[in-house]
């Protein structure tokens, strides 16, 4: 594998080779993951590179909130302005089906067809983990060719959601027009993960209902966080298929990331995950050494059933694993 010529060719936009450097970085296999990690830090390392000079930019929501349609909708509109979108996603469900996977390409035929535009499915794997640092590379080897705009779309259900949130600069979130139940089942964690809120769907006999859930949603948010120097996400109401609204969306991004440069959050949140990502690793690794040590397998096969059965209780069975993998270690 010539690492550096692919390099150069991510480096000169050359759509092939941003194409393979992303196989590359979703790739699980021991010498590829090698091969990425080289070209991972050869490609932020370089002199001038454009990694890191982009706007990352998370969208979730529930199933069937209009992500990829808003998505397709905004990055048409942005890549007629001269912009160079990518698109990347976190869903770590997608290889249950292969659906999604198709799916995302044909429900953004404008944008994936346009050619200042990268659209690239969810990298497959059920192990959320795997799907988001495969993501996060993804990410930079597009941010190196070029790509000034990133767009990471997530699956509308929790952890995954963290997970983007932990990746991106700002973090839209889409709701809809509300039918009843107090702000609909969204949960206040996701809430409060959000920079910018979009009601989508505001067209038709819907319009009045998506302003009427903007104003209950902006009143959500004052009551969440009262003081007065906060900073609360905007609500705005669109809708993806009039294209209404959408132009105010993307402003209210744009201001959101002015906000974080203006007070010099922005490298602070960078930091920071840069600084989770490396334990996650960390953590992630030494994970995978402990459930692959031999001795820790031979206790694993002894107490796992007893764990379950409630006649081995779980602090015993920690301990054994642990005594297992590195002898005299004990519990913290
Ligand atoms: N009326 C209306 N329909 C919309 C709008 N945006 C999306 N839809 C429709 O809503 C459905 C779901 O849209 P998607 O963009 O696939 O939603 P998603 O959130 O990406 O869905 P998943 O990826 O499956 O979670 C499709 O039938 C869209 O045509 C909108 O602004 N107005
Ligand atoms: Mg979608």
């Amino acid at each position: 594998m010539d690492v550096a010529a692919l390099a150069d060719g991510v480096r000169a936009g050359s759509r092939a080779h941003v194409a393979r450097a992303i196989t590359l970085v979703e790739s699980k296999r021991t010498d590829h993951r090698v091969a990425a990690r080289e070209l991972v830090s050869e490609l932020v390392a370089a002199p001038g590179s454009t990694v890191g000079s982009g706007l990352r930019v998370g969208i979730s929501g529930v199933p069937g909130a209009g992500k990829s349609t808003v998505i397709d909708a905004m990055g048409t509109r942005l890549v007629e302005r001269g912009e160079k979108v990518a698109v990347v996603a976190v869903d770590p469900s997608s290889n249950r089906t292969g659906g999604s996977v198709l799916g995302d390409r044909t429900r953004m035929a404008s944008l994936t067809s346009h050619e200042n535009a990268f659209v690239r499915p969810s990298p497959s794997g059920n192990h959320l983990g795997g799907v988001a640092r495969a993501t996060r590379e993804s990410m930079l080897v597009l941010e190196a060719a070029g790509f000034g705009v990133v767009i990471v779309e997530t699956v509308g259900v929790g952890q995954s959601e963290v997970a983007v949130s932990e990746m991106v600069d700002t973090f839209l979130m889409l709701a809809l027009p509300r039918s009843g139940d107090q702000l609909q089942g969204i949960k206040r964690g996701i809430l409060e993960l959000a920079d910018v809120i979009a009601v989508n769907k505001a067209d038709g006999e819907h319009a009045g209902e998506a302003r009427v859930t903007a104003r209950e949603l902006s009143g959500a948010m004052r009551l969440m966080n009262p003081s007065p120097e906060a900073r609360r996400p905007p609500v705005i109401a669109c809708s993806a298929l009039t294209g209404d609204g959408l132009d105010e969306v993307w402003q209210a991004v744009l201001d959101h990331r002015t906000h974080l440069e203006e007070n010099g959050s922005l490298e602070g949140r960078r930091a920071q995950q840069q600084h989770e990502w490396m334990w996650a690793m960390v953590d992630a690794a030494l994970r995978d050494d402990v459930r692959r040590d031999e001795a820790v397998r031979a206790v694993l096969a002894e107490v796992e059933p007893g764990v379950r059965d409630g006649s081995v209780s779980a602090v015993d069975a920690a301990a054994r694993v642990l005594e297992a993998f590195r002898p005299g270690s004990t519990l913290g």
